[in-house]
């Protein structure tokens, strides 16, 4: 008897100690969740999906495990539909992404800046843009459509490719079939080139290459060199840089809310940080004097096209209409203080 209350009164005890110990950890653990869903197009293999999983890491590392993310790759929270991502990140169905500007630009209409055609010269533009007074009026109108944008990566530079023939002048596009994607701008854009323009997305976009289905696409050199486009028939890139996606670190509003300051600081520093390697990262081997990507894309039998100053400027005249037409649907305010501050980088 005296046995069996004693041990009662230490199971009571125990509980209470269980108890007192552990509730506020409980409290805490329920508004965090165990895994963080975050949304890419790009896997491990890009610098993109790096980017994601990069910061995922650092996340874990600096807030000591409290917060744990998985990144799904090939837009597999929205069935592989990326033009679906930002949707489904404002409804919480993704906790988290690292997206392009192109996916997200059918929402957030200023986003298509980006896309206008041969508004970014060079890298220095991108950062003018994504680093200064345009990148933060950008994010402001991201915090206004719940959630909570925290740096700037890069998809890159994207070069047009093809099956067919070397392009050197818009006649060489002429009817050509162009996988392009989900923003009305690129139809614009290749509609304007004369060619034949079809939206699809990225995971379409592989088979509808490797059976001819469409003859070419645009994506940047890391992208055409990682997913080994080569091998689906894209024997002709032509480096024309005419626009280029930055892409976006970004957490849902109310999934950014529900952590504690220390934790939102320790996931605001590893996104800057992730971002910055990762933009290293998608600029490395793809120009003069350090072209490793360049070489090996040759390397696999594909010719390379560059453009004299004159002959990117007939791709310019070609779709300056549709650089008109879409600046006011942007708002030319926000496109004459991009073009200001690239004229100043
Ligand atoms: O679909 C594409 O072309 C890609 C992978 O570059 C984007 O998601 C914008």
């Amino acid at each position: 008897m005296l046995r069996r209350r004693f041990g009662a009164a230490v199971a009571a005890m125990c509980a209470s100690t269980v108890l007192g110990l552990t509730l506020p950890a409980t409290a805490a653990a329920e508004s965090y969740k165990s895994e963080y869903k975050l949304s890419t197009v790009l896997g491990d293999a890009f610098p993109w999906g790096w980017g994601a999983s990069r910061w995922a890491e650092l996340v874990k590392e600096k807030t000591d495990g409290r917060i744990n993310i998985k990144v799904y790759p090939g837009a597999s929270l929205v069935s592989g539909d990326q033009t679906k991502e930002f949707t489904a990140l404002r409804q919480g169905i993704i906790d988290m992404a690292v997206g392009s500007t192109i996916n997200w630009s059918p929402q957030v209409k200023e986003l298509n800046l980006f896309s206008l055609p041969f508004l970014m010269p060079d890298y220095k533009a991108i950062d003018a843009l994504t680093q200064g007074r345009v990148g933060e009026k950008i994010f402001a109108s991201l915090t206004q459509r719940d959630v909570v944008p925290l740096a700037w990566g890069e998809n890159g530079f994207r070069e047009v490719t093809n099956s067919k023939h070397p392009v050197r002048t818009p006649e060489d596009l002429k009817g050509m079939k162009m996988r392009v994607v989900g923003s009305p701008l690129f139809l614009a854009t290749f509609n304007a080139l004369g060619a034949n323009p079809t939206q699809m997305s990225w995971a379409d976009a592989q088979p509808a290459m490797a059976t001819g289905a469409v003859d070419g696409q645009e994506n940047p050199l890391a992208v055409f060199s990682a997913a080994k486009l080569h091998t689906v028939d894209q024997k002709f890139v032509t480096l024309w840089g005419y626009v280029a996606d930055p892409l976006i670190f970004v957490v849902n509003e109310k999934v950014w809310a529900s952590w504690s300051a220390e934790d939102q600081k320790a996931v605001r520093e590893a996104a800057l940080q992730a971002a910055r390697e990762e933009v290293a990262r998608a600029r490395a081997g793809i120009s003069e004097g350090d072209d490793a990507v360049l070489k090996s894309i040759e390397g696999n039998g594909v010719t390379v096209t560059r453009l004299s100053d004159t002959e990117r400027d007939a791709f310019r005249q070609a779709t300056a209409g549709v650089y008109q037409e879409w600046a006011g649907k942007i708002g030319n305010d926000l496109v004459k203080q991009a073009e200001e501050d690239i004229a100043k980088r």
